[in-house]
């Protein structure tokens, strides 16, 4: 085969390869039925889930990280995976990333599938935890990426300037370094003991977060042993938001668990009425 026709074959496979990849979202979502809950706008939901131009929801979905849920089918107790995250989100969740270390690649591409499809079809933004690959692959929003994983630069350079960027971050240097470099906010924490993962840092808890927030203006999501007990404390030390698995997935009631997580983060916050 000669130079001028592979290239022209590849060409064409690119090309199919991106149908076949639109072809998949439009069948995992065919109902574009958004979900005015949370106090979401409904007509910039349903403009933006509606929109064939991926800039367009890009520009319209906004990154709240009021109520960040970071979901993998391994962390669901009773529950089908997309039930409970769909529930969490009309119960108030902001921001789904999606975060699993067992299973398989290509169990998780479908799994992203389905969280893209979902996420947009309620309007917020979706995000892929450690694997830039699977982000680009499903079109998410962005990556959060910890401190071994690809560098911002690298990983800026791979996803273009539209895609945001987080960061975690365990000590000041690290969250000015993330702050410098660019990142769209950083992740912070543990706040208190957790389960769910199992090689944390030592804990730096509500008063660590307090001091890393001295040090930069960027927003930061706190995670790590966060339930309605400690969500107030978190808040107020600083956060613009908190990230959480158990306390919503391992719920008997995920809508009911965010629900609750969202208003104590509403009333929590220091501008509320009535609080300062
Ligand atoms: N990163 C630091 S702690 C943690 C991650 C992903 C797990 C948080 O899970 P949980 O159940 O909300 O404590
Ligand atoms: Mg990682």
């Amino acid at each position: 085969m000669v130079e001028e026709d592979r290239s022209a074959y590849s060409h064409c496979f690119r090309i199919l390869t991106r149908l076949y990849c639109d072809l998949l979202s439009c069948i995992a979502s065919p109902a574009k039925t958004p979900y005015p809950s949370a106090g979401r706008d409904a007509g910039l939901v349903l403009r933006a889930a509606n929109s064939s131009r991926a800039e367009e929801w890009m520009t319209l979905v906004k990154l709240d990280l009021s109520l960040y849920l970071v979901a993998g089918p391994s962390f669901v107790k009773g529950h089908p995976f997309l039930e409970a995250v769909e529930k969490a989100i009309v119960g108030g969740v902001t921001c789904v990333q999606f975060r699993e270390k067992e299973g398989r690649l290509r169990e998780w591409l479908a799994c992203c599938y389905e969280l893209r499809a979902l996420t947009k079809r309620l309007g917020i933004p979706f995000l892929v935890n450690d694997r830039l690959d699977l982000a680009l692959a499903v079109d998410a929003d962005g990556v959060h990426l910890g401190q071994s994983d690809l560098p911002y630069i690298e990983a800026r350079r791979i996803l273009g300037r539209e895609k945001w960027i987080g960061i975690s971050a365990h000590t000041q240097r690290e969250a000015v370094e993330a702050q410098s470099s660019g990142a769209d906010y950083i992740g912070v924490g543990p706040m208190a003991q957790t389960n769910t993962k199992l090689d944390t840092e030592p804990v730096l808890g509500p008063a660590g977060l307090q001091e890393i927030r001295k040090h930069v203006s960027l927003p930061i999501v706190a995670i790590g042993g966060i339930d309605a007990g400690n969500t107030e404390e978190v808040i107020r030390a600083g956060a613009s938001g908190i990230a959480v698995v158990s306390s919503i997935l391992g719920a008997t009631d995920p809508q009911q668990a965010a629900r609750t997580l969202a208003e104590l983060i509403q009333s929590s916050r220091p501008n509320h009425l009535g609080v300062e």
